[in-house]
């Protein structure tokens, strides 16, 4: 059976996961995989790992990892994925998702499928390519994304449309080869394209997928100034190291 584990991590998602959890299982499981949903969770006060631990009780196939504070989604993700590849060692590949509703379950599916079929090592979705777009994104919140966008390429030389996307199929065996990496990248958003960046100088071959990226369903984001902030530094410190290394 085809497997997949799928990290996703939460910060105040109680409202959220109570829909997403059981969706995402839903529709994987109707196509034939066996899924692990691993949430990490950040002591969130609303009280998430709670209600993703009601889902799991319910219908299995999920775990919750619980962290004392808020330490970054970055910080989440590298948990998650090394519990992934330590426990479930089973899975063939291991996923990002987020929690609020803004990535669609059915998407992940064909994003899968996408995997299998190209039998490329990591597939994004993007919002950047045909058929991929914003559902109802205010002004803002575009022109941020896409200003990240084109600092991370200019950065970093990726040729990924949508780089900064938190939604992503990534084969086992690729996350393997980089795992002993990832401790030294950053805790916030902008570990996102350091990732990328990793496995695609680790020789990964990267495809994108269209995302019909939706409105978070409750709750707010949490990305804020501080984390623009460290994005950008990010960036300009990998454009000074690409100059100096040509
Ligand atoms: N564990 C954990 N999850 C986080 C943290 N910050 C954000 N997240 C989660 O990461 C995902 C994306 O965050 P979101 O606020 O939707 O970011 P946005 O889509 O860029 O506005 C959501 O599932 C959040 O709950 C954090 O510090 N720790
Ligand atoms: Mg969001």
């Amino acid at each position: 059976m085809r497997s997949a584990v799928i990290v996703i991590p939460t910060y105040n998602e109680a409202e959220n996961v109570r829909w997403l959890l059981p969706e995402v299982l839903r529709v994987l499981r109707g196509a034939g995989w066996r899924p692990l949903i691993l949430i990490v969770d950040d002591n969130s006060p609303d009280g998430t790992a709670d209600a993703a631990e009601e889902v799991a009780a319910k219908l299995g196939g999920v775990e919750v990892v619980r962290r004392p504070g808020k330490l970054g989604i970055g910080s989440a993700y590298i948990e998650g994925f090394r519990r992934a590849l330590e426990r479930h060692g089973w899975a063939e590949y291991v996923c990002e998702m987020d929690a609020d509703g803004s990535h669609p379950p059915e998407t992940l599916l064909e994003m899968l499928e996408h995997a299998e079929r190209s039998g490329a090592d990591v597939v994004v979705g993007s919002r950047y390519i045909e058929g991929g777009c914003w559902v109802e994104g205010s002004l803002k919140r575009v022109m941020i994304s896409r200003g990240a966008n084109l600092i991370a390429r200019i950065s970093t030389g990726l040729r990924v449309r949508d780089a900064t996307s938190g939604f992503r199929v990534i084969r086992a065996s690729a996350l393997r080869k980089i795992i002993g990496e990832l401790k030294g990248l950053r805790s916030g958003y902008v570990f996102q394209v350091q990732l990328l960046y990793l496995l695609h100088k680790a020789g990964c071959r990267i495809e994108e997928h269209p995302l019909r990226f939706l409105p978070r369903r409750a709750g707010e984001s949490k990305l804020n100034k501080r984390e623009i902030l460290s994005y950008a530094s990010w960036c300009l410190r990998a454009l000074m190291r690409r100059i100096k290394s040509r």
